[in-house]
């Protein structure tokens, strides 16, 4: 808006300076493709918005909406982690704060088993898919069982390495196809 009107007024001081030597029509022509940028440039903020309004939609409804499942019977970290790939699922994966406050009062105060093991390489504690452990939320001691234990349950106090055929129950999380999407469309 504030272009238009400073452009209309270059406009009329043109016009009264140039009328009638073919100036005006050019002026005339530039004020109507000027009107026309800006209606393209509403059109496209316009646009801009609603893409970020579905952006936003998706991810309220993919990104905070992974399935979760806390077994009742209790089982070893092999079985366990079973149970969950045989449904399309894995073990719980914990890499923040949020998830871990999450795990916490979904599994209301129960111990199970995470997604979380060193079988490979002692002392190597990876994720179910693959990624490493970066920082955890240990009881204070722990892990402490070297060889001896190298799977993780979660504790109301923290985590701790327990032998891997100890049972616990056992969180599964399944995620949703629209978190995929959404991750795909932000990283265009
Ligand atoms: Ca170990």
């Amino acid at each position: 808006d504030l272009f238009i009107s400073q452009a209309s007024l270059v406009f009329s001081g043109w016009t009264s300076k140039f009328e009638g030597n073919g100036i005006y029509q050019l002026l005339t022509k530039i004020n109507n493709l000027t009107e026309e940028r800006d209606q393209i440039l509403t059109k496209y903020i316009n646009m801009t918005n609603e893409r970020d309004g579905l952006l936003i939609k998706n991810d309220k409804l993919g990104g905070n909406h992974d399935f979760y499942f806390i077994s009742s019977l209790k089982k070893s970290w092999t079985e366990s982690r079973r149970y969950c790939t045989e449904r399309g699922a894995d073990l719980i994966i914990i890499n923040n704060r949020e998830k871990q406050e999450f795990a916490k009062r979904f599994s209301n105060g129960n111990e199970f088993w995470i997604g979380l093991t060193d079988s490979d390489k002692e002392g190597n504690w990876k994720w179910v898919d693959g990624s490493t452990l970066t920082s955890g939320f240990w009881r204070s001691g722990e892990p402490n069982g070297k060889s001896g234990e190298n799977c993780v349950v979660s504790f109301s106090s923290g985590w701790r390495d327990h032998p891997c055929n100890n049972a616990f129950r056992w969180i599964c999380e399944k995620k949703t196809l629209s978190n995929e999407l959404h991750i795909k469309t932000t990283d265009m």
